[in-house]
């Protein structure tokens, strides 16, 4: 793990969840996502609304793969991203304020298309 792209990522979620309005404690249960060739397994994620989701990614591809939420509309950020080189693993901590069906993806071109695709469900 690169500490200096984790603490950027740790910012990240930061801003993302104030911007949220996200400030309870209790937590989800924890997810697991692997990248491969091109799909995330699995490709779905259940959360509760407001409550914190750790996710730990593992790319076990043979290139660099992120998981992407485009809904999200951040300025000047397309989402929450992470960003994983092949062979790299890490955790995130995801809050959603609101029910309802948040996809996500892979950005790098042509990823998506390929079916690196997924969803969380946040249920109230
Ligand atoms: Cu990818």
């Amino acid at each position: 793990m690169k500490p200096v792209a984790r603490n950027a990522l740790v910012m990240t979620l930061v801003t993302v969840s104030l911007l949220l309005g996200a400030c309870r404690a209790s937590a989800s249960g924890p997810a697991t996502i692997v990248f491969e060739e091109m799909r995330f397994v699995p490709n779905r994620i259940d959360a509760v609304a407001g409550e914190p989701v750790r996710v730990t990614l593992t790319n076990k591809g043979l290139q660099r793969h992120d998981l992407n939420f485009p809904s999200l509309h951040m300025p000047g950020l397309e989402g929450v991203e992470a960003i994983l080189e092949p062979g790299e693993t890490r955790t995130i901590t995801l809050t959603f304020d609101e029910p309802g069906t948040h996809t996500f993806q892979c950005s790098l071109p042509g990823h998506a298309v390929a079916g690196m695709t997924g969803a969380v469900f946040v249920r109230p």
